[in-house]
């Protein structure tokens, strides 16, 4: 059986950009995948924290992912499982600064400041990697955002192996959804849909009330054109086809059969649609995620016994890395 690896920054709420560029293939994946899927607390901390936002916003996502349907004996929070900083150093010797340098993610979210950002966030894609490679995960479920991350990975995979002389770390293949993997900021089509947005009316949090959501699809910018009948009258209008994006994705349909609905429609009655759509598979979640934030010591014992399993499963990879780069034991 393949085994799936994948995980999320405990940095804030999931928003409707993790659900279904990551979450909602979790949830798929895990029917015939052996899968660990994580709360990547270390990669928090590589942007200001707040010790006790991380403490919150852990449990928080622990309960919006089981509330999203993800298994609990498959999830866990990453510092509570030595393997992803013991790897993550070998990695930080493997990775060179070349291809660090051609990151994009460290571009866009260190800006023109980057010399006052954190050393954490430039390596952060090696981290990444160990978080992977530590359990020999060949597939990982991200969304579109990823994908160079994944190709450091496994450049990183390939250097370990040639300098060790080895065949241990596997490639990988990212396994990024066809539709919506990359869906965008509801103020600003240009823009990733984010949870450091500084506007809350940017995404859609899966703990969203269903007034919620439907006051932030209302207020979702837009253009003045009504909606085209096919996909290139959608060229130059990127929060019209973030919309339609989301729609399809969420309804299991393509762009072109969501256009063919609403062709020549404002944006009124489209809205309305989306969401109510948005409204019938999410509130159930956010019901939901509500009621087991209101149980701790059961997050916290889900958390515990996923650990338990990971480090089973990690300990002997990363122990015979360890003993491969020269560490005596
Ligand atoms: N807008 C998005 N569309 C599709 N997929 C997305 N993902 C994130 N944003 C979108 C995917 O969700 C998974 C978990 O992401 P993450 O929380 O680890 O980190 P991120 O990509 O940095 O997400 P955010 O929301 O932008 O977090 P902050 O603001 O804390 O940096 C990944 O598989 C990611 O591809």
């Amino acid at each position: 059986m393949q085994r799936v690896f994948s995980g999320i920054q405990p940095t804030g709420i999931p928003h409707l950009g993790n659900y279904l560029g990551a979450i909602r293939n979790w949830v798929t994946l895990q029917k015939d995948h052996d899968c660990l899927f994580c709360l990547v607390d270390m990669h928090s901390l590589t942007m200001l924290w707040s010790p006790e936002a991380l403490r919150e916003q852990t449990l928080a996502s622990t309960a919006c992912l089981l509330a999203s349907g993800i298994d609990p004996t498959r999830l866990y929070n990453q510092s509570a499982v030595s393997a992803h900083a013991r790897l993550g150093w070998i990695f930080n010797c493997v990775s060179r600064l070349g291809w660090l340098n051609r990151m994009t993610q460290f571009k866009d979210k260190a800006g023109k400041n980057r010399e006052n950002h954190s050393a954490g966030l430039y390596v952060y894609p090696n981290l990444m990697a160990a978080d992977i490679l530590a359990f020999h995960a060949t597939r990982v479920p991200v969304g579109d955002d990823q994908r160079q991350h994944l190709e450091l990975a496994n450049d990183i995979a390939q250097k370990f192996n040639h300098d060790m002389g080895v065949e241990f770390f596997p490639q990988i293949e990212p396994l990024i959804p066809p539709h919506a993997a990359r869906v965008m900021s509801l103020r600003d089509g240009s823009k990733k849909m984010s949870k450091s947005d500084p506007s809350a009316q940017s995404r859609i949090i899966l703990n969203d009330t269903a007034d919620d959501i439907a006051q932030k699809i209302r207020k979702a910018r837009t253009d003045a054109e009504p909606l085209p009948s096919e996909e290139a009258g959608l060229e130059g209008r990127p929060e019209a086809r973030n919309l339609l994006t989301i729609y399809a994705a969420m309804s299991d349909r393509t762009l072109a059969d969501v256009l063919g609905q609403f062709a020549g429609q404002g944006f009124g009655t489209f809205k309305q649609a989306l969401a109510d759509l948005l409204v019938e598979t999410l509130a159930p979640v956010a019901d939901e995620t509500r009621r087991l934030m209101g149980d701790r010591a059961h997050l916290m014992q889900v958390l515990r016994q996923g650990a338990e399993r990971a480090r089973a499963v990690s300990e002997p990879i990363v122990s015979e890395a360890e003993k491969l780069v020269g560490f005596l034991r």
